[in-house]
């Protein structure tokens, strides 16, 4: 990946969320303006609608806390959505945002296919509702060595899985971010292998850790930040969740992916946060906490990012320096 020197947010720039949401101008468009006007907005309508809607800023319904989430301190939303890897929109961490503001996230298809029984193409409104929207409060570490923590909304992504009925043959999943240069101006140049694809062996697909993230801090996923689908696979590297996702693949052999193709020995398939197996280009001992400030300590990197006891099992008699 592209790494550039370390530049933090500086904590002057940090705002609270509703200070930055007040400033923020969220709801565009007579028709949500309307709905809001009414009492709240009416995401079914809202998404119903075929035109273009801005659904970000919405509140998801219906929201049931997890058992998976973590204590620690979630990251601020203005750290979430300004500080990201998006190569589709930008190189740059803070230039997605700006860029991916009016990417079309309505109408939309997620394609599901492969080696299944049932294949079927949804609507995202459908996908949205295959089952109980959760919070999921998960570190996410990314393969740079920078962390936060993100309040995810989202479901099991065995629930979709389960629905397709994957043939015994089915061994990975493999995910597809939509390919759409005219939105999407990187993918106008070679900067990876486009579309983006990212990949599971099935049983961490399967995962009860593993989800299709749907929204965030409450609210409709932000678009920099996958809307209006994503992976997130919580013990991994943050390159393996697939955002914007049109496409689920099952498949008899290890899919091939767009950071592994670029780079094999640099970025793995598995991809397992490990802070004995370094970058060849840098130490994966430590990490920075988006939000601690510049002058903050970095923090211990943890095995699988700490949900070694969860997952650790997955990955038994295999050897972790040869795989990652
Ligand atoms: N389609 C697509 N998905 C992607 C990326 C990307 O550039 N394109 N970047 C990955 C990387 S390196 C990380 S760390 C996370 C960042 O997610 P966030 O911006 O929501 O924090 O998305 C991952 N998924
Ligand atoms: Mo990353």
């Amino acid at each position: 990946m592209v790494i550039k020197k370390p530049n933090d947010i500086k904590p002057s720039e940090i705002t609270s969320k509703s200070n930055y949401l007040s400033r923020r101008k969220f709801i565009t468009g007579a028709a949500t303006a309307a709905a809001a006007l009414a009492g709240g907005l009416n995401l079914r309508n809202m998404m119903d609608d075929k035109a273009t809607v801005r659904a970000d800023g919405a509140k998801l319904p219906d929201v049931t806390k997890s058992q998976f989430s973590t204590s620690e301190k979630p990251t601020s939303f203005q750290d979430i959505t300004n500080y990201n890897n998006y190569y589709e929109f930008s190189t740059d961490k803070y230039e997605p945002n700006g860029l991916s503001k009016n990417f079309r996230t309505r109408p939309w298809t997620v394609q599901i296919g492969g080696l299944v029984s049932k294949p079927f193409t949804l609507d995202i409104d459908s996908v949205m509702k295959l089952a109980t929207l959760e919070e999921r409060i998960y570190r996410h570490r990314c393969v740079e060595g920078w962390s936060m923590v993100i309040p995810w909304v989202g479901f099991p992504l065995s629930a979709l899985i389960n629905r397709a009925a994957p043939l015994s043959k089915a061994k990975y999943v493999a995910f597809e971010t939509i390919y759409a240069p005219n939105q999407m101006p990187n993918q106008k140049r070679q900067v990876l292998l486009w579309p983006y694809v990212e990949g599971l062996r099935m049983d961490e697909a399967m995962h009860p850790l593993t989800i299709l993230a749907v929204g965030l801090y409450g609210e409709v996923l932000p678009n920099v930040d996958g809307a209006p689908l994503r992976t997130v696979i919580p013990w991994k590297y943050g390159f393996k969740g697939t955002k914007a996702i049109v496409k689920i693949s099952f498949t008899d052999s290890e899919p091939p992916t767009a950071w592994n193709r670029m780079a094999a020995d640099e970025y793995g398939f598995y991809s397992n946060v490990n802070p004995n197996k370094d970058h060849p280009r840098w130490s994966q001992k430590t990490e920075r906490r988006i939000g601690d400030g510049f002058f903050a300590p970095k923090r211990q990197t943890l095995m699988f990012n700490g949900y070694g006891d969860q997952v650790a099992s997955l990955y038994n008699g295999m050897d972790l320096q040869k795989y990652y």
